[in-house]
């Protein structure tokens, strides 16, 4: 929003404060169970009602205007820039230097959450004199997505144009789920993209659990995927982690609290991304973050924070990707006796990958890793 001059901000702030107090008084007037407004809801932070109050601005737009402008746009009416982060309706895009705020594209509206992610490369098309429009997105280099979670069927692009997924998980608290790592490292592969595991906060982990640590996550450094043990407390292990992720474009994933944005603080303390800490001064309201956002590193890197997951669906993923994905599991299916064993059922007998995992060829975490995953995936065709 730097591309607003104080006075119009200001002025922003005011009528998205009292967008933001009807909403209030809205739901508690409609309160009943699973009630929900659309747009931003009451207790959301005050920027994403600005965001919200700029979108009401462009609602009663005429048509015609959207077509000349784009018919006949001339070079300085156009701009291209990468998509800092997005709400419904309008986005923040990065042009040069310069942070600008702007509306969505009605056309592109419905279809929003699949067209435009943070790391889009995007054309921007002046609208007024000070109002820009999102109008084109470029087609994306690799991606990081999941179904959305409203419509199973359509993709949510939780990511566009990124080098790494750098997933996090903490080393004790909360509990680190190597499932998520595995889901992961599918989705990621099948967007075109390389993954790092970060486990934080190993200030909170002793010898032995360093050692479990260790031994769990062995077998992701033969599916050249990087391990990092790090604490954003202390400051350990940073040093090889920011060294690793160099120049590129990375997005920082991991379940809520193991210490996305404390990492991306320390990296770079010049940002203010938000923590978990609960603020003295503001007393109530999380500091968590609700939206993925993408920041700027010093050193020319790019880093996008986003909200914990809980868990991560994957999106048009078949058993042909999760032995991609897996292939130290697949490296053991030419020992199966049915060449489409899925390595599954007590009925599916003679499988060479079960036995492997049986005899300690291959580590049982991973054996079980693959076949939770498979089953997720055959319960989901039916
Ligand atoms: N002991 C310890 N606590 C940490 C570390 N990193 C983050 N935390 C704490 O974990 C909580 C969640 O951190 P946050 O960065 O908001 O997690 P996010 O939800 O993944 O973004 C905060 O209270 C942090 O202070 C760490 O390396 N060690
Ligand atoms: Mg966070
Ligand atoms: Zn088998």
């Amino acid at each position: 929003m730097t591309a607003l001059d104080p006075k119009a901000r200001r002025h922003l702030s005011q009528r998205a404060a009292n967008l933001q107090r009807e909403a209030r008084a809205e739901v508690r007037a409609q309160r009943r169970k699973g009630f929900r407004r659309a747009g931003p809801q009451p207790d959301d932070a005050l920027h994403e009602w600005m965001l919200w109050a700029l979108l009401q601005d462009g609602a009663g737009e005429a048509p015609e205007a959207e077509e000349l402008a784009e018919d006949g746009a001339s070079a300085e009416e156009e701009r291209v820039g990468v998509v800092l982060s997005a709400a419904r309706g309008a986005a923040e895009v990065l042009v040069g230097d310069e942070t600008m705020l702007v509306a969505i594209a009605p056309r592109l509206l419905a279809e929003q959450a699949t067209l435009i992610a943070v790391g889009d490369e995007v054309k921007l098309s002046r609208r007024a004199e000070d109002r820009w429009e999102l109008q084109r997105v470029a087609p994306r280099r690799s991606r990081l997505s999941r179904p959305d979670p409203q419509d199973a069927l359509k993709e949510r692009v939780i990511a566009a144009n990124v080098d790494r997924v750098v997933v996090v998980v903490a080393a004790t608290n909360p509990p680190m789920r190597v499932g998520l790592i595995d889901r992961l490292l599918v989705a990621a592969r099948r967007g075109g993209v390389a993954l790092t595991v970060v486990v934080n906060k190993i200030d909170l982990a002793d010898a032995a659990r360093l050692a479990e640590l260790d031994a769990l996550l062995a077998p992701y450094d033969a599916l050249q995927v990087a391990v990092y043990k790090v604490s954003a407390a202390t400051g350990e292990g940073l040093e090889a982690l920011r060294l690793s992720l160099g120049g590129a474009l990375c997005v920082l994933v991991g379940a809520s609290g193991v210490g996305k944005s404390s990492l991306l603080n320390t990296l770079e303390p010049t940002l203010a991304a938000q923590t978990g800490e609960v603020s003295e001064a503001v007393g109530k309201g999380r500091h968590t973050t609700t939206r993925s956002t993408l920041y700027r590193l010093a050193d020319g890197g790019r880093i996008i924070d986003t909200p914990g997951v809980r868990a991560f669906g994957l999106w048009r993923v078949g058993l042909d990707e999760l032995n991609e994905a897996f292939p130290d599991v697949a490296a053991f299916a030419p020992e199966c006796r049915y060449g489409d064993c899925r390595h599954l059922d007590e009925g599916e007998a003679d499988c060479g990958v079960k036995q492997a995992g049986l005899d300690g060829r291959l580590p049982m975490p991973r054996l079980l890793g693959y076949q939770r995953i498979a089953r997720s995936l055959l319960a989901e065709q039916g």
